[in-house]
């Protein structure tokens, strides 16, 4: 339906003084396209992560060096498949189909989270990713709680929920591996070593070159911006860290007694440009493994359609 110029004006004025008393926006509510374009653009980038994400820690599964890490690390990846599903569902409401958010993360259109991007050679990196990756994931997701948009909040608070406690069975892998022996630690330390500086570029370009964080922090989309959440990110780690007995690897990380924060060393921005922009040491192998598992599921899609016509039909038959 198409409004007159006063009448979007009301319903705009209308929508800004919701998301201020943090009503939430409700998929049949009145929103500006600009508002919904940035909440697909958002929330099917982090539904693709999620997908993708399963990938490195999946290749591990099979090698788990016992029971009880093989049965954490499979509830794990079905969490992940999960997080993907209630992503792309709340992404629906928008207006939005999943063969299109399909169909743009296998064409490079869409984007997912540059952290995936990286190998797990060891089984300390599946340490390391609970730990570190689902750390920081928490850090920037326990915000989006409180997203105006009320289905991406609400997906949000489970999702939350299941990430911190693969954080700490990440960081009870890790533990575990630093009380061990010196080869264990010795392979803990080498997954910090790698998994370090990806994470801290996790939460996204700094402040001054973050394009979408202003006008999300005013729709209330974004709490936080992506240097308050890395830095906060941070300091909680760096302790972690300690306690566990790991060197961080930033010869120029020290604590800042006037801010009250760890000041760290320079991140290298064009690394992490050009893991964004499909030139990371497994871009290619993650998009090529999930474009295989979208050609190979096609029969489940169509028998599911096949069902869904067919269980429809009957209701049809039934009604008549
Ligand atoms: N990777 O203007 P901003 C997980 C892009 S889930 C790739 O600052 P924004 C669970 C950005 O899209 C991890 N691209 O953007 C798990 C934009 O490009 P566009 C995913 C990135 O949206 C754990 C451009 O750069 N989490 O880990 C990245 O305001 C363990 C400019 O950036 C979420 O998606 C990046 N790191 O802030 C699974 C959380 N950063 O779209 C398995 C929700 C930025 O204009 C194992 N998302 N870009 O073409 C967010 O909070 C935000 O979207 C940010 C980026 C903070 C990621």
């Amino acid at each position: 339906m198409s409004h007159s110029e006063n009448e979007l004006a009301e319903l705009g004025a209308a929508f800004d003084a919701n998301v201020a008393q943090e009503k939430k926006i409700e998929p049949k509510d009145w929103m500006p396209e600009a508002y919904r374009k940035t909440l697909v653009r958002q929330i099917s980038q982090h539904a693709h992560s999620e997908i993708i994400g399963m990938q490195p820690e999946g290749n591990w599964i099979s090698r788990a060096p016992t029971l009880r890490r093989k049965v954490g690390l499979l509830a794990k990846v079905q969490d992940e498949a999960g997080h993907g599903l209630y992503l792309y569902s709340a992404a629906e409401t928008l207006g939005t189909s999943r063969d299109q958010m399909d169909a743009d993360l296998l064409s490079g259109k869409a984007k997912y989270s540059s952290i995936f991007n990286y190998p797990t050679p060891t089984w300390a990196d599946i340490g390391a990713i609970g730990w570190l990756i689902d750390g920081a994931a928490i850090t920037n997701q326990i915000p989006i709680c409180r997203c105006s948009y009320g289905p991406y909040a609400r997906a949000m608070i489970r999702i939350c929920k299941e990430e911190s406690f693969h954080q700490r069975q990440g960081f009870e892998m890790m533990n575990t591996l630093c009380r061990g022996t010196a080869e264990q630690k010795r392979m803990a330390q080498d997954a910090l070593n790698r998994w370090w500086w990806p994470s801290v570029m996790m939460f996204g370009p700094p402040d001054g070159a973050s394009q979408h964080s202003d006008q999300n922090m005013a729709w209330r989309i974004k709490r936080f911006s992506n240097d308050e959440l890395r830095q906060r990110y941070i300091d909680m780690t760096v302790r972690q860290a300690d306690f566990l007995g790991l060197d961080i690897p930033d010869t120029d990380l020290k604590w800042n007694e006037e801010s009250g924060h760890y000041d760290i060393g320079e991140i290298d921005w064009d690394e992490f440009w050009k893991v964004v922009k499909g030139d990371g040491p497994c871009n290619r192998q993650r998009l090529a493994h999930r474009t295989k598992a979208h050609d190979d599921g096609a029969w489940v899609r169509e028998a599911a359609v096949a069902y869904s016509d067919k269980q429809r039909a009957k209701q049809r038959q039934h009604a008549a």
